[in-house]
């Protein structure tokens, strides 16, 4: 299972939002050999480590490509610069934020690149949250440990919170189809 996480935390000049910039961003997988079997909710999040930097939408997707690893994360890289991305800073606010979390069973130590399953997703309300409602099952492939155990190890104190999706016309009352994630660390 090939999973990417999207995030941004500045509204870009052609899209918008953050979320309007990762819904585009999605959308254009397509186009560059990345198909896209499951995406999760948006979940607005605080800066992970804490900042006074605007909050973040996150969200993760499931993917299926021919790309190996290396290729995969340089087309990403080319994506976020399509997206108006600037690199700067580790850290730095940014129009789009595209990270390879992890590529099937794969894992390459921190000499590697790209390191695989990514360092620090592990520790990361705004990836573990997304990728458990997407990928319930999924077991981190170095350590083994289910999502779940690893957002039941979560530090307190990491706000990552789904957002209510626009109301969907099928429904009545205009309800929202986003059942309440019982995982939410609020
Ligand atoms: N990305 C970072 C650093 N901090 N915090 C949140 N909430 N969401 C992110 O996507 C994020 C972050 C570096 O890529
Ligand atoms: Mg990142
Ligand atoms: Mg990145």
């Amino acid at each position: 299972m090939i999973l990417i996480g999207l995030g941004a935390n500045l509204p870009s000049p052609s899209f918008g939002p953050p979320q309007k910039t990762l819904d585009a961003a999605t959308a254009s997988f397509g186009s560059f050999g990345i198909s896209v079997t499951a995406r999760s909710a948006f979940y607005q999040s605080a800066p992970v480590p804490a900042s006074d930097q605007p909050w973040y939408v996150n969200r993760v997707v499931r993917v299926e490509t021919g790309l190996a690893p290396k290729a995969l994360l340089e087309t990403l890289h080319e994506i976020e610069r399509r997206f108006g991305r600037v690199r700067a800073d580790a850290n730095a606010p940014r129009v789009l934020d595209l990270d390879l979390i992890a590529y099937g069973e794969r894992v390459t130590g921190a000499d590697g690149w790209p390191v695989l399953p990514h360092p620090r997703m592990h520790e990361r309300a705004f990836v573990l949250l997304p990728l458990a409602e997407i990928a319930p099952r999924w077991r981190h492939p170095a350590s083994g440990a289910a999502v779940a155990d690893l957002v039941a190890a979560l530090p307190p104190g990491q706000v990552a919170r789904p957002m209510a999706e626009p109301a969907s016309p099928s429904l009545p009352g205009g309800q929202s189809s986003l059942p309440l994630n019982p995982l939410a660390h609020i």
